[in-house]
């Protein structure tokens, strides 16, 4: 069979097929090698419909294992995986579909009548196993000829929103997957002992690409959740070794009583990342728990690049050290020159887990990739004297909402279009429980009546629902520097 670098890496361990690879909380589970039985099906269907090397195969779908199979199979047959979020709407998917002209789209069973007339061919699942990318499958062979993929071939697209309100799709090839995996299974001293509790969705890097990746490389097992849920949480975690989430996992879990000392004594690892831990959670599941989460940094361009340490002082408020093969350095937001450490800047980062460049978008890669292989992050932080990174701000203007992304010059965008509405600014707030929430200051036009519902319903077609303003307010003007650039720092304090 022919080298195909991720799937390979990915699946070196399978010799263990009585090995549990996914459990499923009603008790069904997989092995590996039905997993890789079905991604043998599912690829021979993507070659069926014509999907050759290089194309792409978007999936919108519930999280399940056939998913998982789905990405597999994307690789055996060469192509490039393109996963969205099922929150996005029609609108938002459109612009995926224009930007990455994908060759299938499977898309989520209730919502293929959303979908009629897209520009490729529509195959559709639900969370059950149900729906016609299975039925297609169900009757073609296991057995699958891999394609010859080499380490700088591209193996996803990952889409991340950009300042300008338009998606950039991060290229990910074969070996920037792989590299960071095996460099964080070494790291994170994971084997086929562990199982990961796996409650994160699987169309981000961290479910995806870190998680999964992680699990099967080593063939450890996942306890596969739908998604994160309090009961089943506390239900499962008597059963597993490790757990990744976003800090919001963690202050969920801290806020119920259930969550004690002795049902994590067993715990081997928590891991913390896509958004800024406070402090004060660090200390109090420590309190709590006896356990120091171990928080690491990372990005959709470039996985995973700094971690605390597994042996060793795991720092709260620090993203860590960089990884072994990852170069992170400081520099002048303005002019890019290095800065002397402990001087706070421009977070950059190089190494095999970078990524090629954003897809059909060489201004925008040219802008954020230098040509020596630094990505520019648009994260603000400075290193200590020990060598641990401190992420301190964000050039970008980003919000983070319970480990989401949300640009707020999209939201300002569909804002601005509605009728009688002059102008808008999106920012965000503290919230307990998503760390940002998302809060918006409207100015409308002479005469029109502010209505907040009429707002919302409005939005709603456009956006996905975790993007639409939690707190939204009128202004008769925004507050403007003498440039006359929006002060969102002053929204936030007055309106925070
Ligand atoms: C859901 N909602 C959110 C939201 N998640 N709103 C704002 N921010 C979020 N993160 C909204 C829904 O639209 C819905 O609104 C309502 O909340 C309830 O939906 P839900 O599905 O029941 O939400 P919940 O279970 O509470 O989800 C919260 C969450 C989830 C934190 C568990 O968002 C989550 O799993 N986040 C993880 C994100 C992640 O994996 N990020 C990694 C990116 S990779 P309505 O209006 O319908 O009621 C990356 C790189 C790296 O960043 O370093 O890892
Ligand atoms: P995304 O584009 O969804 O991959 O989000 C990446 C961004 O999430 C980074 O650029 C950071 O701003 C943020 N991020 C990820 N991990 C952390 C962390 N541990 N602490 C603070 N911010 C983080």
């Amino acid at each position: 069979m022919a080298a195909n670098h991720l799937f390979d890496g990915l699946l070196a361990a399978t010799g263990r097929e009585s090995h549990r690879l996914l459990r499923l909380p009603g008790g069904d589970s997989w092995s590996y090698a039905e997993l890789v039985d079905l991604s043998g099906r599912l690829a021979n269907l993507l070659q069926a419909q014509g999907v050759k090397p290089g194309d792409r195969v978007a999936a919108q779908v519930a999280k399940s294992v056939t998913a998982i199979a789905l990405y597999l199979a994307t690789l055996r047959a060469g192509a490039v995986f393109l996963p969205l979020n099922p929150a996005y709407t029609r609108a938002e998917v459109d612009y995926f579909l224009a930007d990455a002209r994908p060759a299938v789209f499977v898309c989520e069973r209730e919502r293929e009548a959303e979908f009629v007339g897209v520009d490729a061919r529509i195959l559709n699942l639900d969370g059950t196993g149900g729906g016609s990318l299975l039925a297609a499958a169900q009757s073609l062979s296991t057995e699958f000829s891999n394609l010859e993929r080499g380490p700088r071939d591209l193996a996803a697209i990952l889409y991340t929103s950009g300042t300008t309100g338009l998606s950039k799709g991060a290229m990910l090839s074969h070996d920037n997957l792989l590299s960071n995996a095996l460099t964080l299974v070494d790291y994170w001293r994971f084997t086929a002992d562990d199982a990961l509790l796996h409650a994160l969705p699987i169309f981000h890097t961290h479910g995806l690409f870190v998680a999964t990746n992680i699990a099967m490389i080593c063939g450890a097992a996942m306890i596969f959740l739908p998604r994160f849920d309090l009961d089943l949480m506390i239900e499962q975690l008597p059963h597993a070794t490790t757990l990744m989430g976003v800090p919001t996992f963690y202050t969920r879990l801290l806020a119920d009583p259930r969550f004690e000392r002795k049902l994590v004594a067993h715990m081997r690892l928590f891991v913390s990342g896509s958004a800024p831990m406070l402090a004060e959670t660090h200390a109090r599941f420590a309190a709590t728990t006896g356990h120091q989460i171990l928080e690491r940094y990372g990005m959709t361009e470039t996985n995973m690049n700094t971690s605390n340490p597994y042996v060793g002082e795991r720092r709260a408020g620090s993203v860590g050290l960089p990884l072994p093969g990852v170069t992170v350095t400081i520099t002048d937001p303005q002019s890019g020159a290095p800065l002397a450490a402990g001087e706070t800047g421009m977070i950059e980062v190089r190494g095999p887990n970078v990524f090629l460049g954003y897809w059909r978008n060489p201004e925008k890669t040219t802008l954020e990739l230098r040509e020596n292989g630094f990505f520019i992050t648009g994260d603000l932080g400075k290193f200590d004297a020990d060598g641990y990174l401190q992420i301190l701000g964000r050039e970008k203007d980003l919000i983070i909402s319970g480990g989401y992304n949300i640009y707020p010059k999209q939201v300002e965008t569909e804002i601005d279009a509605l009728d009688g509405v002059m102008e808008s600014a999106v920012f965000g707030i503290p919230d307990a429980d998503l760390g940002e929430a998302v809060a918006a200051a409207v100015v409308l036009a002479a005469g029109t009546v502010f209505d907040q519902e009429q707002i919302l319903a409005a939005l709603r077609p456009m956006l996905a629902r975790f993007k639409l303003p939690r707190k939204l307010m009128q202004l008769d003007e925004l507050p403007r520097n003498a440039m006359g650039k929006v002060q969102k720092n002053l929204l936030r304090e007055r309106y925070g």
